[in-house]
């Protein structure tokens, strides 16, 4: 099989949440020397775009989403554990702490955005879901982070967003930290609004985004 096939089969293995299928043509593009972020990238995540437009149009339900990001986790595990030794060794793209915000509880998109991001050299610590604003701030102290990065699900949780900027303002911190923040219900406009620094609407958007401000940052 060459890439395009390989690719393929990966993006099938979401869209049919087959896990058997997944783990399957995940070690195929280990061992056909496939790079994990395009498999994840172009093969994984666009399953995972298919499956989140079927939801939208009321062809697939949650349980069903549930089981393809439980096959788009494990085939990421197989196509990033020949990675790590190679990622030890290389510099970090950055230090980002990611987060669902406090009150809600998705994180589907949330781990696929972290998944991405550490596959692509980024040093990430995930404080999970429903993480109080305070505690946010706190660990982004404690571990000296560059970024900020936080998925809101909900319109009811998004203000939480806002309140991290309005924390950190408070504190006298807001340039220390560079604030990203995502989620369906998020968009640019929303995060200008709040006077954060970036958004993107995809993982692979999450990563580009948080490159292009740490390029910045390090002038
Ligand atoms: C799956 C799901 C659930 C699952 C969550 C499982 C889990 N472990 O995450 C369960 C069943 C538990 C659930 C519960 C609830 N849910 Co729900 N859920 C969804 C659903 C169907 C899909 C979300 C999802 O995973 N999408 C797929 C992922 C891949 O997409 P994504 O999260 O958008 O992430 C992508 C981008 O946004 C971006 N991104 C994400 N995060 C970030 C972060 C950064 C920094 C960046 C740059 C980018 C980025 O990259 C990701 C990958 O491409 C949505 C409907 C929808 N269309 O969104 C409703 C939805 C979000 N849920 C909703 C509701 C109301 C609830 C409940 C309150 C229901 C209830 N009455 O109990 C509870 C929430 C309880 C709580 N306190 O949080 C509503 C929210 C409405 C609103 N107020 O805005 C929605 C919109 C459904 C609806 N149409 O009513 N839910």
């Amino acid at each position: 099989m060459d890439q395009k096939e390989i690719l393929a089969e990966l993006r099938k293995s979401i869209e049919e949440m087959d896990t058997e299928l997944a783990e399957k043509s995940a070690k195929e593009a280990v061992n056909a020397g496939i790079d994990p972020l395009i498999a994840i990238s172009d093969g994984l995540s666009k399953g995972m775009e298919t499956m989140s437009d079927l939801f939208d149009e009321g062809e697939v339900f949650v349980p069903q989403l549930l089981i393809a990001s439980e096959a788009f986790e494990n085939a990421v595990s197989i196509l990033t554990s020949t990675m790590s030794e190679e990622m030890k060794n290389s510099v970090s793209q950055g230090k980002i702490l990611v987060h669902t915000v406090q009150g809600d509880i998705h994180d589907i998109g949330k781990n696929i955005v972290k998944t991405m991001l550490s596959a692509s050299g980024f040093e990430v610590i995930d404080m999970g879901r429903d993480v109080p604003v305070e505690d946010v701030i706190e660990k982004a102290k404690e571990c000296k982070v560059d970024i900020i990065a936080g998925s809101a699900l909900m319109t009811t949780t998004m203000p939480s967003q806002r309140d991290i900027i309005s924390l950190l303002k408070e504190e006298g911190i807001r340039d220390q930290f560079i604030c990203m923040f995502g989620g369906a219900p998020v968009s640019e406009e929303w995060v200008e609004k709040i006077g954060a620094d970036g958004y993107s609407e995809s993982a692979s958007g999450a990563v580009k985004k948080a490159k292009e401000l740490m390029s910045k940052k390090r002038g």
